[in-house]
């Protein structure tokens, strides 16, 4: 496929003078496209949007069409009033020459273009506390925007997308397989793994059981807010922007905070070879919380807060089973660039997991004192 051909579709004004891969992203294929004229110079992300993953990816474009309108109009209010100490920003589609959303390749494929939040930088891994509640107030205020989008707006991106219970289910089911059983026999590891699944499975419930007896609403969620989904102003240090909308949609907001809790507080990453180097770090912790709350403590209800902790423990717990099971199941869903990448991602997890377990008592008093 020529990209840069693709890229005559979309409505950009200059001159193509560079498409290079970018990003770190386990899912979709993401490059930069740098244009030039006479005076100025225009940034732009061309995405695949993974079909293996999206089965409906006009879907997924529907619902950023959605999300990005409402967004931007609230984003120009409030800077309008001056509600905020700084510019939040978000991207924007860059339609086609034919006025759409997407446009497809001669496979069928998908492909979009959105603008690039210029003189900003997600990281891998969080930088210290400063840079951790940034991240939180990002989050926060990312929570707020979507707070009154109406939940219709939205269609269900990835059914079961942050249901623990249905990737135990998957798991289970990839158990059976010969070439699992072939995995599992061959590594001590592996087998340690299924272990500590199996010791957490009523566990893993907990948030599902909370949403069913009635004590968790869902409100407008991301879905996926990792460290390097949140840009940080390169000027400021401030937060600026949630970025990678593709499973924005109605969930708990429990749940974002423990995938972004178990991101940003394991400053070792998600690709660490070396477990003693993978701790849950408090302080980050700490920061986080108080930069989330700053901008979405008056939406958290005394059961938003009693569940949190539940939620920290949850998601590491959760990737990891993911991880494994994609592991078992010969790597299929996340990207990987060698073999056992996804083990050694599905150990980091599940020591991370551990680390919040030996630490609770602390973790606790912290969400006691928000
Ligand atoms: C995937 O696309 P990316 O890299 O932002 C995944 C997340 C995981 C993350 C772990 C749609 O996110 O759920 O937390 O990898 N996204 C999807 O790195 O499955
Ligand atoms: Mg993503």
């Amino acid at each position: 496929m020529d990209l840069s051909l693709l890229m005559e579709k979309f409505n950009v004004k200059g001159r193509l003078v560079t498409l290079a891969p970018f990003g770190s992203g386990n899912i979709n294929d993401t490059f930069l496209a740098v244009y030039r004229n006479t005076f100025t110079e225009t940034q732009v992300v061309l995405q695949r949007v993974n079909r293996k993953v999206f089965p409906r990816p006009e879907e997924i474009m529907r619902n950023m069409h959605a999300i990005t309108l409402h967004c931007h109009e609230k984003l120009e209010r409030d800077a309008m009033s001056g509600r905020d100490d700084r510019v939040w920003q978000m991207p924007r589609i860059v339609k086609t020459k034919d006025g759409r959303d997407f446009a497809c390749d001669e496979k069928g494929e998908v492909w979009r273009v959105i603008t690039r939040i210029l003189s900003a930088h997600a990281f891998d891994t969080a930088q210290g506390p400063e840079h951790a509640l940034e991240c939180g107030s990002a989050l926060g205020h990312f929570h707020y925007l979507l707070a009154d989008l109406p939940p219709e707006s939205v269609t269900d991106p990835l059914p079961g997308f942050h249901v623990t219970s249905g990737y135990l289910r998957q798991y289970d089911r990839t158990l059976r397989s010969k070439h699992a059983q072939a995995l599992l026999n061959a590594s001590v590891e592996a087998k340690r793994l299924a272990k500590y699944v199996d010791e957490r499975r009523d566990f893993a419930l907990c948030l599902e059981r909370a949403e069913a007896a009635g004590e968790l609403k869902r409100r407008m969620f991301h879905g996926d807010p990792k460290v390097n989904n949140i840009m940080i102003d390169d000027f400021t240090g401030k937060g600026t922007a949630m970025i990678d909308l593709d499973t924005v949609s109605p969930g708990l907001v429990q749940i974002d905070v423990g995938d972004a809790v178990r991101s940003i507080c394991n400053p070792a990453g998600e690709e660490e070879p070396n477990l003693g180097k993978v701790a849950f770090d408090e302080n980050l912790f700490l920061a986080f919380m108080k930069g989330y709350m700053r901008e979405a403590g008056v939406f958290m209800t005394a059961a938003d807060r009693d569940h949190l902790y539940d939620a920290v423990r949850l998601l590491p717990f959760e990737l990891g089973l993911r991880f494994f099971q994609d592991y078992l199941a010969g790597d299929r869903y996340f990207k990987t660039r060698q073999p056992g990448q996804n083990l050694n991602r599905a150990r980091v997890q599940f020591r991370l997991c551990e680390s919040i377990e030996a630490r609770e008592g602390t973790i606790r008093a912290i969400l006691q004192r928000l």
